[in-house]
């Protein structure tokens, strides 16, 4: 396969203002009719080439008359044109419900769907498929109406009517200019939740969420988060929505978690449906979250979109960002931070640190569908988070409003929106244009030095950005860092907050009339996407812990003190002193001014995997031992104390934040609880999952019964499964509580299931929900005997065939070969090996694969 580079980028030679498409649904064989005006650009004199992939070409029309000197140069359709503007149409056949890939126009349990970011729509007509080629659409469906009562499309609807053999049309227009990735149509049986809107300008927007009948009651959640986003852009950013009706649809069969096409959403079904029963709280704020980011791309991304695909985190990036801002002030933005960051660290960083590493805007490509990742979204919306922190948000709001003016009915660039940011917050960012071209994550080195007699206190800092694939050579870039001084003997402030620039490869700040020792607090807020490097003792860091004025800080302090801890037990192998961790994690519990859905997080361990990020050579099984030792001495400690935050006032279900924060501290104490080992951990367990009112409670419960080897423990699974054997999303949580399991035979139990009757890889839901949880299941994946790389591999190659963005997704774990010891790299190897030399295998398997092993 060949490799797209963004240096490469021209215009279109070919512009198309207008198009009317005519589709005559059918599962098995759908009629496409096109009409496209194109018109050509002034100076090419190239023929009009169009994209397409897997359908059937039955006639070609240019002006109204049938030609046959069109040409097909693989899936490319050539049609020779002569003069400026004209109409050309194509009639085409696809087949809906042979496509497993999920992209284009597909089946989910009976409804006709589609997905065409990035390159769907090309699976769908001939078309110039590519962002910067923006078209007003009119579409018409026909279809039969028993099987497929409502039909649905961009814009608004225009007209519908009957017609002979028991099918019906409709007709949608969408006003505005979009390109074709955001192009969507969906036919089948389902039932709506509806509501409106009036928008700041008085405008009524009439609101759909359209499931299953029987999932109605479970869409209430998805449409309140709706309502308070479209409020939300227009407080927060002034922007309001413009079309007359904006719907969701969900459907069970989706690549990914949801998808924001023009008016029409489309929506992984776990991400619209939600009641207690069956939705965690993680699972409610996941589902606000992306209903937010999904009606968020109306503007970053629709109405001002991207001209081609390495801008990606130009929408991806600001609208995470976007998302993350509404999230946190709907409940405690410090928790919202906290977990935003556990997020980065566990996916991004990673991500930056291997072979798959890429800056936010990548130079090169095989497959686009590969780059939807961590790093354009979630290290993307940091760099956004930096921008927003060095222009103050009275001059970031100024930039983004130029943005949005600028731009708009646009495919615009990263560099568009930096500009923006320089001109309307008058600073000059050209070394912090960095971030968008270097990948990796820039280490900061920070010390405090003091001089009592004289007292001066004296920080330096350094950074290094480590090298990366096909970068070598780093420049020092733009890194700001707040931070703060304490006093070690008194714990007051020396200092205010400073935002501090670091743009060089060290800098020495000095701080004259420091009467006692300072203790820094540095990268506050996570002001930077950064590793810190200080040479704070556990003293200083149990100090911050309990005494930080910045949430997140203190949450740092404590995290940073666990993993110091962690990482000297996974090398030393034998017992390290724990006694500063439980001293700051008692201290924590113990707080009666902190909002208990901080505390849950203050006091859980850090991830395996980020322990192991921290090693020169990852020992799993000392990771994991070491992290076992720390928890079970937490536990044992610490009884009273997790003891009294179970039993403590528990509050009546209800998705607060008070009362969610409640759920999460208990059910982080259980955990500990049956860390403890002494016995009734099973029973404890066991009653919570039984007296159990909401699917929170209850999942907590499941997964520690299924981390241990009580009686209960295959009990409550039977129940579990019982009870929701017809829920496919539950089931999914069935699967996936078994393949996180910290178990020793999880390879064994997760093989198992991969044979079960309700396992399927055709389904990306279930198959992340079982080969995906397993893949950042650290000690089950990297067990000594490989099992687990060949159980990884043996799923993907079967995946491949039916869908291989998905595939390709779920493969990153078996790259991580060179962190390991030799023994396990080599297994690691062969198995990416094994991957590569799979006859016809995908383009997106085949770039992760082998990329994963240079
Ligand atoms: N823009 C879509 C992503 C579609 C990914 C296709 N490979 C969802 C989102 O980020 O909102
Ligand atoms: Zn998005």
């Amino acid at each position: 396969p060949q490799a797209i580079r963004r240096e490469d980028y021209r215009p279109p030679a070919w512009t198309v203002p207008e198009v009317s498409l005519d589709f005559d649904l059918d599962p098995a064989t759908t009629r496409v009719r096109a009409r496209l005006e194109v018109s050509r650009r002034e100076d090419t004199v190239e023929p009009l080439r169009l994209d397409g992939a897997g359908q059937r070409l039955v006639s070609v029309l240019v002006d109204g008359v049938a030609i046959n000197d069109w040409r097909l140069d693989g899936d490319t359709l050539e049609v020779p044109l002569t003069g400026d503007t004209h109409v050309v149409e194509t009639e085409v056949e696809i087949a809906p419900d042979a496509n497993t890939q999920l992209m284009g126009l597909y089946a989910s349990n009976g409804i006709l769907c589609t997905q065409c970011e990035a390159e769907g729509f090309r699976r769908i007509t001939y078309f110039p498929d590519r962002p910067d080629v923006l078209a007003r659409y009119r579409v018409r469906m026909s279809a039969d109406k028993a099987r497929f009562p409502v039909l649905l499309a961009n814009g608004d609807p225009i007209a519908s009517g009957d017609l002979p053999d028991g099918r019906h049309w409709a007709e949608w227009h969408d006003p505005f200019p979009k390109p074709s990735y955001l192009f969507a149509l969906v036919a089948g049986d389902l039932a709506c939740n509806r509501s409106s809107f009036t928008t700041q300008s008085g405008r009524e927007v009439e609101l759909g969420i359209w499931v299953r009948e029987a999932d109605l009651p479970r869409t209430h959640h998805a449409l309140h988060a709706l309502k308070l986003s479209m409020a939300w852009d227009e407080h927060v950013y002034g922007r309001e929505y413009d079309l007359d009706v904006f719907n969701i649809v969900a459907v069970d069969d989706f690549n990914f978690g949801a998808m924001e096409n023009k008016g029409l959403n489309i929506f992984n079904s776990r991400y619209v449906l939600a009641d207690p029963d069956t939705a965690t709280d993680m699972d409610y704020d996941h589902v606000a979250g992306v209903v937010a980011h999904e009606y968020f791309h109306n503007w970053s991304g629709n109405r001002v979109t991207c001209r081609d695909w390495f801008q990606l985190s130009l929408k991806e990036g600001f609208t995470v960002f976007r998302d993350q801002g509404f999230s946190a002030d709907q409940g405690s933005a410090a928790v919202k931070r906290i977990e935003d960051v556990r997020a980065l660290r566990a996916s991004q960083f990673p991500e930056d640190a291997g072979p798959l590493a890429h800056p936010i805007r990548p130079e090169s490509y095989l497959e686009i569908s590969n780059f939807y990742t961590a790093t354009i979204y979630n290290k993307g919306a940091e760099i956004v988070r930096m921008m927003a922190t060095i222009l103050g948000p009275q001059r970031f709001r100024a930039a983004t409003d130029l943005y949005f003016d600028r731009f708009d009915g646009t495919a615009a660039t990263c560099e568009d929106f930096v500009q923006c940011m320089e001109d309307a917050g008058g600073v000059d960012l050209t070394q912090f244009r960095l971030w968008y071209s270097q990948a990796g994550t820039p280490r900061v080195s920070a010390s405090v030095t003091h001089d009592a007699g004289s007292g001066r206190a004296t920080l330096r800092l350094g950074q290094q950005v480590p090298a990366t694939p096909g970068q070598s050579d780093k420049e020092p870039m733009v890194i700001p860092l707040k931070l703060r001084l304490f006093g070690a003997a008194t714990g007051r402030p020396l200092t205010d907050e400073q935002l501090v620039m670091l743009n060089q490869a060290s800098d020495t700040i000095v701080y004259e009339g420091v009467t006692e020792r300072p203790v820094l607090s540095i990268n506050r807020g996570f002001s930077a996407p950064v590793v810190i490097e200080s040479d704070r003792t556990p003293d200083e860091l149990a100090f911050l812990s309990g005494t930080d004025d910045d949430p997140f800080a203190r949450y740092e302090a404590t995290q940073q003190l666990m993993l110091d801890t962690l990482v000297a037990g996974a090398i030393e192998g034998g017992r390290t002193n724990h006694d500063a961790v439980i001293r700051a994690v008692s201290a924590t519990l113990s707080d009666p001014s902190l909002d208990p859905a901080f505390v849950a997080e203050a006091v859980l361990l850090p991830a395996e995997g980020f322990i192991a990020d921290q090693l020169a050579v990852v020992d799993p099984e000392a990771v994991f031992a070491a992290r076992q030792a720390l928890r079970s001495d937490l536990a044992r400690q610490l009884e009273e104390q997790w003891r009294a935050a179970y039993d403590g006032p528990r509050e009546p279900y209800a998705y607060t934040p008070r009362a969610k924060g409640s759920r999460r501290l208990r059910n982080v104490a259980l955990g500990y609880l049956a860390a403890t080992n002494t016995g009734d951990a099973g029973k404890l367990a066991f009653t919570q999952f039984a007296a159990a009112d909401n699917m929170t409670d209850r999942q907590g419960a499941l997964q520690v019964l299924a981390n241990g080897d009580s009686d209960e423990r295959v009990a409550a699974l039977d129940i579990f499964y019982n009870r929701y054997a017809d829920n496919a999303l539950v089931l999914d949580k069935w699967f996936q509580t078994q393949a996180l399991a910290t178990r020793a035979d999880t390879v064994e139990i997760v093989a198992e299931l991969s044979r079960h009757p309700d396992f399927s890889l055709a389904n990306p839901n279930r198959a992340r929900s079982l080969v995906g949880a397993f893949g950042v299941n650290q000690r089950a994946l990297n067990r000594a005997d490989g099992a687990g790389y060949r159980f990884l591999a043996d799923q993907l190659i079967q995946l491949d065939k039916l869908n291989p963005q998905t595939a390709a997704k779920l493969l990153p774990p078996l790259g991580r070969w060179r962190r390991f010891d030799a023994t396990r790299a080599v297994m690691m190897r062969a198995e990416l090996e094994r991957i590569v030399a799979v006859p016809g295998l995908s383009k997106d398997l085949f770039e992760q694969a082998s990329k994963s092993l240079e």
